[in-house]
């Protein structure tokens, strides 16, 4: 679906916007069968590893996945996706007709104890030379005010970059001590299974931990403008860089913009992923009773 003008201009102002059916049935199904096989696939592991980032309570005999990292890396499926007009149309729109993945995720909820993520920026994990990098989530389930949907502080994209450490390192949370916000202004980006959502990689969000008897799985992936240039560096090297212009063409001119910048150094005590990185928060918003790392 194209975006209007009235819809660029809410992003704009907000820094999110809601785009309805990406996906018909037929493939919402397919991501889903994808998803539960790969789910099913995590018996036999033991412990995190390039694919799989695990709750506490995992076990090899009872699979309980707590996200897919990267998996457009692994299964052709989302590679395929991912370079769908369907799904790069609304961000060409918004950032323009040259876009990089930067990376990408599935961020699964289970019914009952799926964990919560901390407020946070993505844009502290990642900064680039320039600030078109946004995230794009596919909803797999229905998303509703009780199965822990991302909320998003409207408007936050525009200010700061939050200090996102604890102890002297990198945490992958606001420090709750270090700013104002009042998160009960949040928006729930609740939605149906098939929409996707965007939003500015600026933006404070988060999410509760789901303790309602219903799933919630949400599809995300990072994407820039091809020339927005990672200020950390390249992680996997300039032909992986170049193999993830998903649209259009690269650049080896980084645009360069006045944008506010805080780098996620030293790196964070636990790595793996966010949920790793925040276990190291001196002060957590969310309840984390009875999720993943308890
Ligand atoms: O899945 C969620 O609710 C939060 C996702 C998120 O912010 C992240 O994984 O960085």
């Amino acid at each position: 679906m194209a975006l209007n003008e009235a819809d660029k201009e809410f992003f704009a102002e907000h820094g999110y916007i809601h785009v309805g059916e990406v996906l018909d049935g037929e493939r919402l199904g397919a991501v889903r069968g994808e998803v539960d096989a790969i789910v099913q696939a995590a018996r036999g592991v033991d412990d995190h590893n390039e694919i799989y980032d695990l709750e506490a309570s995992h076990r090899a005999e009872n699979p309980r996945v707590r996200r897919i990292k990267t998996p457009h890396l692994y299964f052709p499926l989302f590679e395929d996706l991912v370079r769908d007009p369907a799904i790069t149309d609304p961000v060409a729109a918004l950032i323009g007709e040259n876009i990089r993945l930067y990376g990408g995720k599935i961020n699964i909820k289970a019914a009952g104890y799926g964990a919560p993520v901390e407020w946070h920026q993505d844009w502290a994990f990642y900064p680039h030379t320039n600030d078109d990098v946004l995230t794009i989530g596919i909803l797999l389930d229905d998303m509703d005010a009780d199965n822990g949907p991302l909320c998003v502080m409207p408007g936050s994209h525009k200010g700061p970059i939050f200090d996102h450490h604890a102890d002297g390192a990198f945490c992958g949370a606001l420090d709750l001590d270090a700013n104002e916000l009042d998160f009960s202004q949040a928006a729930p980006m609740t939605g149906k299974a098939g929409d996707m959502l965007i939003f500015h990689s600026r933006c404070v969000h988060g999410s509760t931990a789901n303790r309602s008897n219903r799933q919630r799985r949400l599809l995300i992936w990072e994407m820039t403008a091809a020339d927005a240039w990672p200020l950390a560096g390249l992680r996997d090297g300039y032909d992986e860089f170049q193999r993830w212009v998903i649209r259009g063409t690269g650049s080896l001119v980084p645009r360069m913009a006045d944008v506010p910048v805080r780098m996620p150094y030293p790196l964070a005590v636990h790595g793996g992923s966010i949920y790793e990185n925040q276990r190291a928060m001196n002060r957590q918003y969310f309840d984390h009773v009875g999720a993943a790392r308890d």
